[in-house]
């Protein structure tokens, strides 16, 4: 008995996927079919998968064309299923064409004729209309969103605006974006959402413009610098049905989300300590470490480290404090210190000042540790009082790691959601009241 195997993620199951499973099935005798798990394709950059996993397994049973499913979880998993099932012949469509010879150490490879004109991204776009995207702003972070947004498909950027930079220009796969320059209606009409990705302090007036005219909103980090002001627009969208996100980037990556689920099933026991630090050592003349309204190491970098701690703890502290050095009227280095019930929770940020950038929670039967830059997350560590116990975990972390941002973002906007369980609108506005409290010295500030 001759046996075939092949592989696939059979999104949308379409007749190009029918074909290549009677094709495969001609080679031989008997059809192994491994389809790819949700993660295994996350893996593999494949983020936008519409059918779960039972629905994709159940559209290759009902081909009634494989005599066995398998599922593929792992990179390398092809070689052992080969030598598990006894295949003959591996079988791919045409657009692999090369990529599988290594296979041919362990059975024959066979590349089979794609079909034209039809795969899942196509079926994917035909099923919505491409997300028109416009971008405020065209700094550093708006180059590499414009790179990474090309990632991720049904996401098209239309416009930029940039009211200040006469040479502002964003490129998006390959070609200049559309610019407006004073005219923010014209720019808002030209498309259905919004990325603001200008300096904080325009945050809340071009995010507020946008809800009223009816547009979807991805607000860059620091959302707001203030909870009035960031629960008066999550009022605004959820009066007109929109999507309000913050482009908290950390929030999104696979790594940083199973690192919370882990925490929170348990591994460590009670979660009794959290610590981070997130430092970026800027040049004395730069922008951010100017005294202006909305600049310094306090409302730069403290919603990464709020982060982790408003979802392990909560946003109920009991106390909060900091310790800051002024220099020239900012903050360039602060140490936040916040006491819940029974936890503690502290951070240190910093724009003059650079530190180890890595985070520890410390638990009743344990602790995590992710290395320096912990917000990039990719791999981290379990660890016990037996280190025969402790266990590792890597990830992927593709590119820059916006791309998870803006497929959560491109998915709330199409499933109707005000905003995404993994950043909520509560926590959003407890890191814009930290920063008023802050700003405000209505909580001790002690400056050195
Ligand atoms: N296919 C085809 N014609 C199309 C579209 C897809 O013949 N118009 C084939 C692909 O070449 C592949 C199979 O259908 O052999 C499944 O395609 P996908 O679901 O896109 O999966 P893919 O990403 O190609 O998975 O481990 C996974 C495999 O490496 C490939």
């Amino acid at each position: 008995m001759k046996r075939v195997i092949t592989y696939g993620t059979y999104d949308l199951f379409h007749e190009g996927h029918l074909n290549l499973l009677r094709r495969a099935k001609e080679l031989g005798d008997y059809l192994i079919v491994g389809v790819t798990t949700d993660s295994f394709d996350l893996e593999r950059g494949k983020l936008n998968v519409c059918d779960n996993l039972m629905d994709r397994i159940e559209a290759v049973r009902a081909t009634g064309l494989a005599d066995r499913i398998v599922i593929e979880e792992y990179q390398g998993q092809k070689i052992d299923d080969i030598q598990k099932y006894g295949a003959d012949i591996f079988a791919i469509g045409s657009d692999w064409t090369g990529k599988f010879d290594y296979l041919r150490e362990y059975c024959e490879v066979v590349y089979l004729p794609r079909t034209e004109g039809i795969s899942s991204t196509q079926l994917r776009e035909r099923r919505a209309a491409p997300m028109r995207l416009g971008v405020v702003g065209s700094g550093s972070i708006a180059r590499r969103f414009a790179d990474e947004a090309a990632c991720v498909s049904g996401v098209d950027i239309e416009a930029l605006y940039n009211p200040v930079d006469e040479r502002a220009a964003l490129s998006y796969n390959g070609e200049a974006v559309r610019r407006y320059t004073g005219e923010y209606g014209e720019f808002l009409d030209a498309v259905d959402a919004v990325y603001v990705a200008s300096p904080p302090v325009t945050h809340y007036g071009y995010v507020r413009e946008a809800l009223l005219s009816g547009k979807h909103v991805l607000c860059e980090t620091p959302f707001v610098l203030s909870d009035a002001e960031a629960r008066e627009l999550y009022v605004l969208a959820e009066e007109r049905g929109l999507t309000l996100m913050v482009a908290l980037k950390t929030a999104y990556c696979p790594a940083f989300n199973h690192l919370i689920t882990l925490l929170k099933s348990g591994v460590i026991g009670d979660i009794v300590d959290v610590t981070a630090s997130v430092t970026t050592l800027l040049p004395d003349d730069d922008r951010r470490r100017k005294a202006a309204v909305g600049s310094g190491s306090f409302n730069e970098n403290s919603c990464f480290p709020l982060l982790p701690i408003l979802r392990l703890l909560g946003t109920d502290y009991e106390d909060i404090r900091f310790v800051s050095r002024f220099r020239e009227g900012v903050d360039e280095y602060t140490r936040c210190m916040m006491q819940y019930p029974a936890a503690v929770a502290s951070f240190q940020v910093g724009l003059g000042v650079k530190t180890e950038g890595n985070m520890v929670i410390s638990g009743s039967k344990g602790y995590l540790i992710v290395p320096a830059p912990w917000w990039k997350t990719d791999y981290f560590e379990v660890r016990y009082e037996n280190p025969a116990e402790n266990r590792k975990f890597f990830y992927p972390y593709a590119g820059e790691g916006l791309r998870y941002e803006i497929k959560e973002f491109l998915m709330a906007v199409r499933a109707g959601k005000m905003d995404c369980v993994k950043l909520t609108e509560g926590e959003n506005v407890a890191m814009a009241a930290i920063c008023r409290m802050f700003k405000e010295e209505s909580v001790p500030v002690v400056k050195i």
